[in-house]
């Protein structure tokens, strides 16, 4: 799938449907940080977004320090966002409710 860059709209709209996610200032990148209760259920979650990101071809950037873990979402081929961060991001908000994470300040 070759998917295009959102528009102004799209992007408004992505953004009221993630809550907990940030988008930078140049409307490239959404960012969001989660902290599980400990290293091992960070790694879990981790390894099952890592999958999913696989099926669809889509991947994170992100970072991971014991039990926290920052997330940075874009679409690298097209520098901004497209649907496919969308989806990404809304698979990473359902998987966070089912490890009972918690949000924390983005860095
Ligand atoms: N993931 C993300 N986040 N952005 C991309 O542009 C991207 C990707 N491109 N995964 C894909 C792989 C591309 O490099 C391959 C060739 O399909």
């Amino acid at each position: 799938m070759r998917p295009k860059l959102l528009n102004q709209m799209q992007i408004d709209e992505m953004m009221s449907s993630l809550p907990h996610w940030q988008i930078d200032d140049k409307r490239r990148t959404i960012s969001t940080a989660l902290k599980f209760s400990d290293f091992k259920q960070a790694f879990a979650f981790m390894t099952e977004i890592a999958i999913y990101a696989e099926s669809i071809d889509h991947h994170p950037d992100w970072s991971n320090s014991y039990h926290r873990l920052h997330i940075s979402l874009t679409t690298h081929d097209l520098k901004g966002l497209t649907i496919l961060d969308e989806q990404l991001a809304s698979a990473i908000s359902d998987a966070a409710l089912r490890y009972h994470a918690d949000y924390v300040a983005t860095r």
